[in-house]
């Protein structure tokens, strides 16, 4: 089994132990058909990662259905589809209205993720919020100790469930949690603006170990720990000091399952696919821009660079395509909602002003796609525009990098996404600087094919080794 080679020691470890995942969301979907329910899997980051870990090591993942109102308290499904080899369970959280407005629309993604992702001034703070959180947070921990053992590896994901390492230690001391937080950490100037930012620290201290993507994000903190919680750090080891234990601290870069993209894009199908779309386009520069809708992404910069960039080169309108794929996300969420309506609007603004030939410059395609789909945007694109505000990794960014099997496409990524410090093969640009953005586009087409392919090879390299079996490996280190 491939995956069980990919894992090397470690699949022995979770052979013996299970692997139980928390987050907030399962990785599959319910929804109601006139057969009965079906199951999908979710297009997330965590997903994609965590899936053939859990397949391997026959493993639980406790979560929330997604409010499709399908989960029955106390349920449970097991996973095997054709897709991974293996099998894993599901349990369901099941979340009132009030939860779910209060602990995941409201603290989690109104109050946590604008704050750790450094937009203040995006933040809502409200107690009753708070309140319902923490009691959401109490509720997967009670639902955790129900289901768990000592023998099982806990690894909770993520900030919807910051508090939850603590509350289940102080149940059971015995349960040893380890954390992994998708978003970057942000510095302490901006983390003590939160009221709730200590009760939020000690949640987290009462994993095992906790996991950031950078150095940058660990260090932040362990500033916000030495600050706020007055506990003794040792940098040097990544260690916080607490009555009786150590909390260990480290870097760990999230990625891909790099084989199975490059495999798929080798694909005969991809090939007729992506041939297909060329056959369409011609011989237009394809840009891509691929995300979750979320103002964290830079979106709105991103069409206003395209923009700029159609207004400094006249020669290149009608010369190139820019792809947006976006996936709807937090739709419930005022700020999301206001952001779609933007975009739309922006789209059509530079449409109508640059439409030419009946071939308008800007493709947007609003709905999540199906991996091969996505993978054959990735193969077709001579560039990927990726310029987020601020990401705690952005795998958009790996993935495009592995479908790259000709290397005659160009990365241009923004330096606040955590994958600049590893895609050091892209342009990297400054999302905010809209000239440099365009100015960036230009030098990707006029790029030299040699150019083009020893950047890409030196980010296949290093994506290959660094895979999310790699990710997995490394987190887990001590205890293999
Ligand atoms: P996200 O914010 O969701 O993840 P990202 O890392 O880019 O961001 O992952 C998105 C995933 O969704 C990718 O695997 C991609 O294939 C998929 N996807 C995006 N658009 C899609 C579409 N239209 N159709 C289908 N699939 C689509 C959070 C953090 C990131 C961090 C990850 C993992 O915000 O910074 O990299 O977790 O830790």
């Amino acid at each position: 089994m491939r995956v069980r080679e990919r894992f090397g020691e470690l699949s022995d470890l979770f052979a013996s132990r299970r692997l139980v995942v928390v987050s907030n969301r399962l990785p599959y979907n319910p929804h109601r058909t006139s057969e009965g329910i079906r199951y999908e899997k979710g297009s997330g980051g965590l997903v994609t990662a965590l899936d053939p870990i859990l397949r391997l090591s026959n493993g639980l993942w406790i979560g929330w259905d997604g409010g499709t109102g399908t989960a029955i308290r106390g349920r449970r499904i097991t996973v095997s589809e054709s897709e991974g080899e293996g099998s894993y369970q599901l349990r369901f959280v099941d979340l009132t209205e009030k939860e779910v407005r209060h602990y995941y629309y409201s603290f989690s993604n109104r109050t946590l993720w604008p704050l750790f992702h450094n937009f203040i001034g995006m933040s809502h703070f409200s107690s009753a919020h708070w309140k319902t959180f923490f009691k959401t947070n109490a509720y997967f921990a009670g639902t955790i100790l129900e289901e768990t053992s000592p023998s099982d590896v806990i690894w909770v994901q993520d900030y919807h469930l910051s508090l939850v390492p603590n509350f289940i230690r102080y149940q059971n001391a015995d349960l040893k949690p380890y954390f992994f937080l998708h978003t970057p950490f942000p510095p302490y100037d901006t983390f003590r603006v939160l009221p709730w930012c200590k009760p939020v620290l000690e949640g987290l201290l009462g994993s095992e170990k906790i996991g950031f993507h950078l150095k940058s994000y660990a260090d932040n903190f362990l500033d916000c720990v030495e600050k706020i919680s007055n506990l003794h750090v040792d940098r040097e080891w990544g260690l916080i000091e607490l009555t009786g234990r150590q909390v260990k601290v480290g870097a760990h870069p999230i990625s891909i399952d790099y084989d199975t993209f490059h495999e798929m894009a080798l694909k005969k199908r991809v090939m007729r696919r992506t041939q297909k779309h060329r056959n369409r386009i011609g011989d237009r520069v394809v840009i891509l821009g691929v995300d979750r809708l979320d103002y964290t992404k830079g979106i709105k910069e991103r069409l206003f660079a395209i923009e700029r960039f159609l207004e400094k080169h006249s020669k290149y309108r009608n010369r190139i395509l820019f792809i947006q794929v976006a996936v709807p996300s937090r739709t419930r969420v005022e700020e999301y909602r206001a952001m779609k309506k933007e975009v739309d609007e922006t789209i059509g603004r530079i449409n109508g002003r640059f439409t030419g030939d009946g071939w308008p410059p800007i493709q947007y395609i609003y709905r999540s796609l199906s991996r091969e789909e996505l993978v054959t945007y990735y193969r077709l694109a001579d560039i990927a525009l990726i310029t987020p505000g601020r990401d705690g990794m952005n795998l958009i960014a790996k993935e495009y990098v592995a479908s790259q099997v000709d290397k005659n496409g160009v990365l241009i990524l923004s330096e606040f996404a955590g994958a600049a410090e590893e895609l050091t093969g892209a342009l990297l640009v400054n999302p905010y600087d809209i000239g440099t953005v365009s100015d960036a586009i230009y030098e990707a087409i006029r790029m030299p094919l040699v150019e083009k392919r020893v950047r890409m090879e030196r980010m296949q390299e290093l994506v290959k080794e660094r895979d999310i079996y790699y990710w997995v490996r490394n987190f887990f280190e001590e205890l293999s």
